[in-house]
């Protein structure tokens, strides 16, 4: 469903450039065309052709879309946003597939890779000729990280690597994964082709929420790599945390497109629905529900717009991430669920999108940080004091 002029009650659309608007347009397109006629079906099989969307994606320019070279658009952060938010107004499985593979698992490499790591996969990967993954979470440690037990260690000039890691996107379909592990030195990157002998990533079956979208373990046994695998430019935590505020920032923007099209599903479900002789649209507390919503979601996409400038800027700091990733994926599943409650029963079905946008909000607002995890973000910029530990 296309977005309707009155959704956008403060004019946002006025501080964006005419290339974002056209990349909007664009993301808008495939998403309405080719993504939301099939998301029911891939959601209830909990199937999706991901190497066939991973090149209409690539095609399209949309992985590492706000990288530059190696074939990537080298747009700005907002264009960016915009297309995040688009494809996640379609089924934010979609989005994580883009995020993943562009904000994660080629940001890695682009940011921390060597000359020949980046050539390697880059291409091939902003193209979706090659699919990535980004392997930080494990059975173990989600939140904490920095607990890992995945360990490389050097034999000869060789590396090699034992572990596991949890709920990694993509997993199973991935070309290369991008696995942080334990060293001597501290935290460490690694480039895994997942061809490569000792590697395998079964696929986590049963999930409640995010069914578009592959979800998998990754098992490391005695995997060994060349001295070359490593990613040079990485030391310790900071580089998976750098590339958090990559992907989370795709979020503050994504979120905002599944509330979209909760509300718009909603306000038109109104419309048409007779209560008591008259429509469901016209009465105060559909209204109210209605009117409130519209002015968070507002809100949540006037935080993401600006959000956007400061990291043009260069300016934007994690706790500010953070403020984005906590606001917009708390609203936009309250919207998502207060939306349900106007569809009432309809509201349970897939022949609507809305619960199928809850049920994975509940995944948008754990992974890339737990809405805890980043309120003890805010908080310790506010205070000064450390309350994770
Ligand atoms: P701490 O001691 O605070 O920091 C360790 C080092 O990292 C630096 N740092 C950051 N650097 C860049 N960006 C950030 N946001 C950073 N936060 C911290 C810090 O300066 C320090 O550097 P150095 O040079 O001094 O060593 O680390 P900690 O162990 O106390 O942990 C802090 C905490 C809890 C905030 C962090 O561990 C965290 O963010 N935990 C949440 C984990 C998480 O978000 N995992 C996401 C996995 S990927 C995923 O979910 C993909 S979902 C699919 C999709 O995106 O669609
Ligand atoms: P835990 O860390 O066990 O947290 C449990 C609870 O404790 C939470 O409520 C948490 O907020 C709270 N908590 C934790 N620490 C504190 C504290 N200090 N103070 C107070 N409360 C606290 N990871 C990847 O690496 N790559 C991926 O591609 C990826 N994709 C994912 C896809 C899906 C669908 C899902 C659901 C997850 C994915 N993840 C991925 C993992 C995700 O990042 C983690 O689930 C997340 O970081 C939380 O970790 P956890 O589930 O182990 O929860």
């Amino acid at each position: 469903m296309a977005m309707t002029v009155s959704l956008d009650l403060v004019d946002v659309d006025s501080l964006l450039t005419s290339e974002e608007v056209d990349v909007r347009a664009a993301a808008r397109r495939y998403a309405d065309e080719r993504l939301r006629p099939s998301l029911p079906e891939w959601f209830e099989s909990a199937s999706i052709p991901a190497r066939e969307l991973a090149k209409e994606l690539g095609s399209l320019g949309f992985l590492g879309m706000h990288l530059t070279g190696y074939g990537c658009a080298g747009l700005g952060p907002v264009a960016y946003g915009l297309a995040c938010l688009e494809i996640e107004a379609a089924d934010s499985g979609m989005r994580s597939l883009v995020s993943v593979q562009g904000s994660l698992a080629m940001y890695a490499i682009w940011k921390y890779g060597s000359a020949e790591q980046k050539d390697e996969w880059l291409p091939r990967m902003s193209a979706g000729e090659a699919i990535g993954c980004f392997g930080l979470t494990e059975p173990d440690f989600g939140s904490n990280p920095g607990g890992m037990r995945t360990n490389a260690r050097r034999d000869g000039d060789d590396w090699v690597l034992n572990g596991s890691k949890m709920w990694i996107t993509n997993g199973s379909v991935a070309d290369v994964a991008v696995v942080w592990a334990r060293t001597d030195e501290g935290v460490r990157g690694f480039v895994v082709p997942t061809a490569t002998p000792g590697f395998s990533a079964p696929e986590i079956k049963l999930k409640m929420s995010l069914r578009a979208s592959v979800t998998s373990e990754l098992v490391l046994e005695d995997v060994r790599l060349p001295a070359s695998a490593v990613l040079p430019e990485a030391q310790g935590l900071s580089g998976p945390l750098g590339c958090l505020n990559e992907a989370r920032f795709g979020i503050i923007f994504g979120a905002m497109g599944a509330a979209r099209d909760c509300l718009e599903t909603a306000i038109a479900y109104a419309g048409e629905r007779t209560v008591f002789d008259k429509p469901l649209a016209g009465y105060q507390i559909t209204q109210s529900k209605i009117a409130d919503m519209a002015v968070e979601l507002n809100k949540g996409i006037l935080l993401a717009v600006h959000l956007g400038r400061l990291k043009e800027k260069g300016t934007l700091r994690p706790e500010q991430v953070s403020v984005g990733k906590l606001n917009n994926t708390r609203e936009a599943i309250a919207i998502a669920r207060e939306c349900r409650t106007i569809l009432a029963a309809n509201g349970i079905s897939g022949e609507y999108p809305i619960m199928r946008h809850a049920n994975n909000l509940e995944s948008v607002l754990t992974y890339e940080g737990t809405s805890e995890i980043h309120q003890l973000v805010i908080g310790q910029a506010l205070t000064g004091q450390n309350a994770f530990r």
